[in-house]
């Protein structure tokens, strides 16, 4: 494609901005458009604004900018390609909230010759949303497949999506993403629609293969077997890899995507028996588990009424700061439903809960591990169990085995023989 066509990307976030950064690198002119005007000077500055530790483009965004290809604004600026990486939320419900959505594709004006949208869609939303907004213009979904800490690394090495409204839209998205992906990247042509099932549907995937290791750790505990040692055996056999339990599966997508794709089926038995909707079931259960868990243990421990409970590891995954939809919020919130007088957090990746370790767990009568960051591997537990108040350990991630001396233990998925 050539390069001499413009480009306008709506929405600077962790999906917009490396798109924009490596079409402007690829040797477009490329516009970003956010509705932040602190996201609008940063970018202008060339100083990158997200995780300073991302790979090439902090150093990247600044080369592009010094040399005119990417400017920002808080006002779309027409361009014959516009991409849009905005959010599509969910509220508590799982229903979408597409204002956002809506909001930046009514700021398209003029109409460009292909739109793209990278945005994770409801299915049907290119149909109704975006087809009846653009009339003369190429369409496509190319949804987007990339997680922070890898933007760069993904962008330009994973396999991509590419569904068009029209097979000239199809053909017009490959030739653009072609400019940015290595050349052996494969650009799989399909039509919007399905692009639309095949984003929610990987993520809702992913989700019911989490619920699945999550319900088999409750079922191993009931049994009174290790659920890690079980895995362990279960993925000998061929074509076996079932997920690591937890504390339920966080994070901004896959709960939102598998309830975006559970909205779209209208037959088939009652929503209640779909195993999407047990997914959701069992990963929402997950954090009142673990307080479940941290409480036996304390009544255990003869811990007092109102106990300190010190919880390690605020973010959503392991070693990552990402605190979206993290099972600490729900945990924290049955914890002081359950009598805990008070929670303390610590988790090395957030600068304000960060610092020792031994600090934050000085006169707690329990510590959960929520987070399996690599800083809560091979603690010495002896060590740190004796500036607390008793020595209670709920280990949500299967990051500390055998059990510590001394220690009233307790683990998902660690069936107590
Ligand atoms: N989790 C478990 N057990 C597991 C794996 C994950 O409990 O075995 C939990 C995590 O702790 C976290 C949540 O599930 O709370 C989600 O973790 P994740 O590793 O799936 O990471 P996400 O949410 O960042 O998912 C993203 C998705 N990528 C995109 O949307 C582009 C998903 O499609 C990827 O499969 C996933 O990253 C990945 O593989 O890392």
């Amino acid at each position: 494609m050539s390069t001499a066509k413009t480009i306008t990307v709506v929405g600077l976030g962790y999906i917009g901005l490396p798109l924009a950064t490596l079409l402007a690198d690829a040797g477009f002119r490329v516009h970003g458009v956010d509705i932040n005007p602190a996201r609008v000077a940063a970018v202008n500055a060339g100083a990158w604004p997200l995780d300073p530790d991302e790979y090439r483009l902090p150093e990247l965004l600044l080369a592009v900018v010094s040399r005119g290809a990417l400017t920002a604004s808080t006002v779309y600026e027409a361009a014959n390609i516009a991409i849009v990486c905005v959010p599509t939320p969910a509220d508590e419900r799982g229903a979408p909230d597409l204002e956002p959505l809506r909001s930046a594709l009514d700021a398209i004006n003029p109409p460009p010759e292909l739109l793209i949208v990278e945005s994770t869609l409801p299915p049907g939303t290119m149909r109704h949303e975006v087809e009846p907004r653009f009339p003369g213009t190429l369409l496509a979904h190319c949804p987007e497949r990339v997680m922070p800490g890898w933007l760069y690394h993904n962008l330009r090495t994973v396999p991509r999506v590419i569904g068009g409204v029209t097979r000239e839209a199809e053909d017009m998205a490959k030739r653009l993403y072609c400019c940015i992906t290595n050349d052996d990247v494969e650009l799989h042509r399909t039509d919007a629609a399905t692009a639309e099932v095949v984003k929610c549907a990987e993520n809702a995937y992913r989700y019911v293969q989490i619920a699945f290791a999550n319900e088999l750790a409750l079922i191993c505990e009931s049994a009174g077997v290790d659920a890690w040692r079980v895995r362990d055996l279960v993925n000998t056999a061929p074509n076996h890899d079932v997920l690591r339990p937890g504390p339920g599966a966080g994070g901004p997508c896959l709960s939102k995507d598998t309830r975006f794709l559970l909205r779209a089926r209208y037959d088939g038995p009652g929503i209640a028996d779909s195993c999407l909707s047990g997914a959701i079931s069992v990963n929402t259960w997950m954090p009142w588990h673990v307080a479940g868990l941290v409480n036996e243990a304390l009544r255990e421990a003869g811990a007092p009424t109102k106990p300190i409970v010190a919880i390690l590891g605020t973010a959503y995954k392991a070693d990552t700061s990402d605190q979206r939809n993290s099972p600490v919020g729900e945990l924290v919130k049955v914890l002081h439903l359950t009598g805990v007088e008070e929670c303390v957090f610590h988790d090395p990746n957030v600068p304000q809960l960060a610092g020792p370790l031994i600090h934050r767990l000085s006169g707690a009568d329990a510590a959960v591990i929520l987070a399996g960051h690599r800083e809560y591997l091979g603690l010495d537990w002896d060590h740190l169990g004796a500036v607390m108040r008793h020595r209670v350990l709920v280990d949500a991630r299967g990051v500390v085995w055998p059990p510590p001396e001394g220690f009233v233990f307790r683990g998902v998925g660690r069936g107590r023989i």
